[in-house]
């Protein structure tokens, strides 16, 4: 019997601006923090930077064609801020806008609902040096940048997503300094976290304000999936630290309005958390009509210490991480999709009524172009079906579920790991920018075509 999914049930792939756009300094766009933290040396592997990525911005039509032939039925992709609003202030660029909207157009005409997010990681380089996400001012700025946006683009999308993983911006970019703009200040992570849950909730009403009724608003997080090493109070004491500042620091205020009592109380030496103000908590928890999930590997964590600088405030003395069991990705990522189904799970219990989507989920594996120019990756298709598989048990216990985004479409720049990690269904030859779809590719389109897996 075929593991089938519900009808209407969303097949996408998801990508991100600076990851595959190229075309850095075209048409008006200025500078994000990725562009100036991918320049400063010892940053990204390699030294590569978003300059051309999979030059994305002169080949959408060759992509959407590339997506309607797999049979997509969502594409969801993210809005580069500094093309739409250079510096991140002022009126908007229309050069940048066309481009959006003749994705979108493309998109509409595939029969692919556009799912649009506002924020993956680059923040106009001129807001970072007025202070970045540590201000508040940022969170403000956002919600300006969301509004012109809506304007502009509102009868399009079908689907907006304010933030992507604002726990990477705030703890990888302010905290362990690993991402852009690489600074490494717990107070100013906290702060930053704070203000990015603001400008979600900032935003979420000026989309409101603008956009049609039927466009649904939403946010992606990349929640932890964590697993004690053992029952013991202090394995589970670790369990609970890392659920606060990874989980709970997003989840409570968004859809429950409050801070955790835990995080402030384990977080007392770095901050006294007086930024937060009357109010922002209300704002913060506007209503929205999805939450969007990224999982890739579960976390594991015991009673111990961990490496400095820490992605985790309050926490490097108190826990560290250990390997889950299993086969890894090119990331060195163990693969495991029962953690995908407890994420599922727990989030059907906590968020009743919140309906979900599994917005990424993929593998980085060493793939080349055979000599027939075919790309054979079994490891994606296997971890792929694995957790399409955990996903297919989730909604059998009754998780609302959806929808299912891959990450990702293309081969891109992957962050500090430049272009070295692969992680799409479709190889990017990057010298000559040739797209050559994956067995993975052919294998999602039979899934998406047979409504299910093959079992
Ligand atoms: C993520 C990012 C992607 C990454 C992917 C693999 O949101 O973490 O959205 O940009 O490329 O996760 O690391």
């Amino acid at each position: 019997m075929n593991a089938l999914f519900p009808d209407g049930f969303r097949w996408g792939a998801a990508t991100a601006a600076y990851q595959i756009e190229g075309a850095a300094a075209e048409d008006g766009r200025t500078p994000s923090i990725w562009d100036t933290f991918s320049r400063t040396s010892g940053t990204v592997r390699n030294g590569d930077t978003g300059d051309i990525a999979a030059d994305h911005y002169h080949r959408v039509r060759e992509d959407v064609a590339l997506m309607k032939e797999l049979g997509l039925t969502d594409y969801r992709f993210s809005l580069s801020w500094s093309r739409v609003q250079p510096t991140g202030r002022g009126p908007v660029n229309q050069k940048g806008l066309d481009f959006y909207r003749g994705l979108a157009d493309e998109l509409l005409d595939a029969g692919i609902r556009p799912v649009a997010t506002l924020y993956h990681w680059d923040l106009p380089q001129e807001l970072e040096d007025a202070g970045g996400w540590p201000e508040r001012e940022t969170a403000e700025r956002f919600a300006e940048y969301a509004g012109l946006a809506a304007e502009a683009l509102g009868d399009r999308i079908a689907t907006w997503t304010t933030l992507n993983e604002p726990w990477c911006t705030a703890f990888l970019g302010y905290g362990s300094g690993v991402h852009a703009p690489g600074r490494t200040d717990d107070a100013a992570a906290l702060r930053a976290a704070h203000h990015l849950n603001l400008g979600h909730g900032l935003a979420a009403r000026a989309l409101r304000a603008a956009v049609p009724a039927s466009a649904e608003l939403s946010l992606t997080l990349n929640l932890h999936s964590i697993r004690p090493v053992s029952s013991s109070p202090e394995d589970a004491d670790a369990a609970r630290r890392i659920d606060a500042v990874a989980n709970r620091i997003f989840l409570d205020p968004v859809f429950h309005g409050r801070l955790p009592a835990d995080l402030v109380e384990d977080t007392t030496g770095i901050t006294d958390w007086a930024f937060v103000r009357d109010g922002d908590l209300e704002v913060i928890s506007t209503p929205i009509d999805s939450l969007g999930i990224n999982y890739y590997t579960p976390t594991v964590v015991g009673a111990g210490v961990s490496e400095s600088p820490s992605p985790y405030p309050g926490a490097p003395d108190r826990v560290r991480f250990e390997p889950a069991p299993g086969s890894r990705t090119a990331m060195d990522w163990p693969v495991d999709a029962d953690g995908l189904h407890e994420l599922l799970v727990r989030l059907r219990d906590e968020l009743p009524g919140v309906p979900l989507m599994i917005t990424e989920n993929g593998a980085a594996y060493d793939d080349y172009a055979d000599p027939e120019g075919a790309v054979h990756d079994p490891e994606r298709v296997a971890y792929l079906d694995a957790h399409l598989g955990a996903a297919h048990r989730a909604l059998a216990d009754g998780v609302d579920l959806r929808g299912y985004f891959l990450w990702s479409l293309l081969d891109n720049f992957e962050w500090a790991y430049g272009y070295g990690k692969r992680f799409g269904i479709v190889h990017v030859d990057f010298a000559s920018q040739r797209r050559t779809p994956k067995d993975s590719a052919r294998w999602y389109a039979e899934v998406i075509r047979r409504g299910g897996l093959a079992r």
